[in-house]
This record gives C-alpha cells, structure tokens and sequence, in this order.
C-alpha cells in the first residue's frame, strides 16, 4: 500500500497542543458551520505540513481529484499516514485509517482537505473517519467541491467530533490552486511559460539542465495535466515530456492554427498517439493516425479550458515556444478575462539577436502587476514566478 511505505516523523511524545488562539478560519465562517475556534500550534502546523508533503507524493496523477495528504495522530505519536495516489483508488484518510489500525480510536486525524461525505468513485471518508472513533478532525481547509462543501464537516461534528479547519490553510489551498480553480470557474487553471533572453527576446531555448530529471521544466511536465504547444512545436521537436521518476506524461493539445491541411508530429508515436488532441481551424490529417483532431470554427483559450476541464484536466501549461501569431493571440486579454492565473518566465544568461517584432512580446495588450512573485536561480538562469 501507498500509504505503507512513507516514513514517519520522529517526534517526542507529547500530546497534541492548542497553542495561540487565532480567529477561526474565513472558510469555517463562510461555510455557515460552527466549528470550534481555530487553535493552531506549532504541532498542528507540523502534522499539516506533512499531509501536504503525503499529498505532493501523488502529483500529477490524481486530476480531477485534489491531492491529499492524511496523518492520524494518538498520545502525541504519529499512528497512520496515507495519501490519495489516483482517482477512483481510495481517499487519503482510509489509506491513514488502515495504517493506524485500532490506535485510530480516540485519535486525532489531520488531513488538507475537508473529509468527503459523498458516495463516488469511493465511499465517503466521515463514515471511515467515525467508524474508526477518532476524536477529534483537524483539516487544512473546506472542499469547493459544491457536493462537499462544509457537510464532511457537518456530518463529522454530528457524531461528536472535534472538528477544526484553517490549520496551513494558505498552503493546502496552493496545493490544490488547479482542483479550487477547476471546482470554482469550469476551467482548468492555467500558467503561461516562456523563456526570454536578457534582452527580453522570447526564445525556444529552455535553461541548462531544465529538462533533465530535478530540472524545473521536467518538474513541470511532471505536476501539469496537460501541455499546450503550437503546432510547429510539435512539428519541430520532441514533445515536452517529464524525467521525473514515475511522472505522469501530459496530455498534449497542440494548436493548428492556419495550419495545411496535413500535420506530421515525429516524435509521437502511434502507441501514445491518445497523449494528444489537435484543435485546427479548418479539416487537417494528422500522423500518428489515433490523434484526436477537433475543427473549431475558432480556437480561444475559454473554449479550449473549459473542454480541459469537462475532460478532467485539472492544470495546463500554455508553454510559449515557436509561437506563431495565432498562438500568441489566443493569449490577446487573457488576464481581463482571467484566463491564465500564473507566469512562468525563465531568463536565461544570453543576448540574442531579434528577428523583428514578433518575438519580442507576447499576451496582448494589457498592462498589470503581478502578485506574490518568486525568483530563483536555477543553472545560471533565472525563473520568475507570479500570479496574474
Ligand atoms: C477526501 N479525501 O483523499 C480526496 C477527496 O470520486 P471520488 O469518490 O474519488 O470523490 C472525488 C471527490 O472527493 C473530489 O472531487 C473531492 O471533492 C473529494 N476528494 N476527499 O476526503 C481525499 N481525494
Ligand atoms: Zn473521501
């Protein structure tokens, strides 16, 4: 099992404590529920975190699902841990429960992400969680799932337990910004990438070692559920893929726009050929045969996120490389219609001639900060990170 084979931290056994009174959390007040007055110490923090650290374990592979992370507490030691691997396999809490056996009775479970109280794909995690008799539910945050929402917590605090929400809220809701995104709009959340020269030339180029196993590109393909690409990307070279160990490949949608009417992808083969879909503006043959081609009277980035996420693609990554105009104006007011929620820019240590306009600027006609920007240098290149 999953959930077996992760390490436990080695802590002292003292019981769990509520340390600082802070004010309960936005999303208990907002969900109308009462729950107990947030009361996050240090350990709570700590067995949050890693719920999340569980949770990250099954990146990429868990869309439509959120991931989650699940540990069960008892006397201040660590009993059970367990994460959601896949959908349609069981939630992270009954991975938890199975692993902490009977020590679950009277124990406290932490998991970042309000239990479900549904039947879906798997039954739901309140009846799990009070079967065991645990004692108390510390969770890092409420479902936007509308058939969730707040009645894990309702059902859970009806048969006596302790329920408390917000504990590392802010990072169990970046865990899952994709699945919030999804559940929210309709539409799967999207980053737009690209790579610049350090005379802001757009440049097909990616950083020293980016692509290769730890590289952030390949870090990227790894945790995105799909990867939109031109078509003379994908004419050009090998399609992005991830050299993370046990990655889940991305789906591919390559745009063919005012593309002729045949398109060869070389580096598709036949047997992955399901990995991609083809969104052209007029009939076109494309080869592998087994591609899913889809004519569209016009390709817009609303259109194409909302069929993503009827398809449950959770997150995309719009990667900028060997973008013709068309593919540049499907970006043409993405941030007025909030179509794109994070940039990635990468800039790497060089100086490149122009060839004109056209590589020179890319989304349109719009003019904003970004928000929470983070940089890092990675092999000499810098990645910038923000949100729109
Ligand atoms: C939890 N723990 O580990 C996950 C939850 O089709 P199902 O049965 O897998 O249900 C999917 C929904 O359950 C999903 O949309 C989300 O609301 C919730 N996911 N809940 O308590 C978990 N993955
Ligand atoms: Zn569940």
């Amino acid at each position: 099992m999953a959930s077996s084979l992760v390490s436990r931290p080695h802590l002292s056994a003292r019981p769990v404590r509520a340390a600082s009174l802070a004010s309960p959390s936005r999303a208990c007040v907002a969900a109308g529920v009462r729950c107990q007055a947030q009361a996050a110490g240090d350990l709570d923090r700590h067995y949050m975190r890693r719920c999340v650290e569980l949770a990250r374990k099954a990146a990429g592979h868990t869309s439509p699902n959120p991931m989650v992370g699940c540990v069960i507490v008892r006397d201040g030691r660590v009993v059970g841990e367990g994460f959601h691997p896949k959908a349609g396999q069981p939630h992270a809490e009954v991975f938890a429960l199975r692993d902490a056996g009977d020590l679950a009775e009277n124990a406290t479970a932490y998991v970042s992400l309000e239990p479900c109280n549904h039947y879906g794909r798997t039954p739901p995690c309140t009846e799990a969680l009070i079967n065991a008799k645990v004692k108390e539910v510390v969770m890092g945050m409420t479902d936007p799932n509308p058939i969730v929402a707040s009645k894990g917590i309702e059902k859970l605090q009806g048969a006596g337990i302790d329920v408390r929400v917000g504990v590392e809220e802010a990072l169990c809701r970046k865990l899952n910004e994709a699945y919030i995104h999804r559940m929210l709009s309709g539409k799967a959340f999207a980053t737009l990438r690209a790579t610049l020269s350090m005379n802001g030339i757009v440049t097909n180029q990616l950083g020293k070692g980016a692509d290769l196993s730890g590289g952030y590109y390949s870090q990227l393909m790894k945790e995105y559920d799909g990867v939109i690409i031109s078509s003379d990307l994908a004419k050009m070279s090998t399609l992005p893929v991830s050299h993370e160990a046990g990655a889940n490949q991305p789906q591919y949608i390559i745009i063919a726009q005012g593309e002729s009417s045949r398109l060869h992808i070389p580096s598709l083969s036949e047997e992955h050929a399901s990995k991609a879909i083809v969104l052209a503006d007029s009939p076109i043959t494309v080869e592998p045969a087994g591609v899913e081609v889809a004519v569209l009277r016009q390709i817009d980035l609303d259109s194409i996120l909302q069929l993503l996420a009827q398809r449950g693609l959770c997150s995309v990554l719009v990667d900028f490389r060997e973008a013709g105009e068309s593919f540049a104006s499907l970006l043409n007011d993405f941030q007025e219609e909030k179509l794109v929620q994070k940039v990635v820019v990468e800039v790497l240590p060089v100086w490149l001639a122009s060839e004109g306009l056209n590589n020179l600027a890319f989304g349109g006609s719009q003019s904003f900060p970004l928000k929470n920007v983070e940089h890092r240098e990675v092999n000499g290149s810098v990645l910038l990170e923000g949100y729109v």
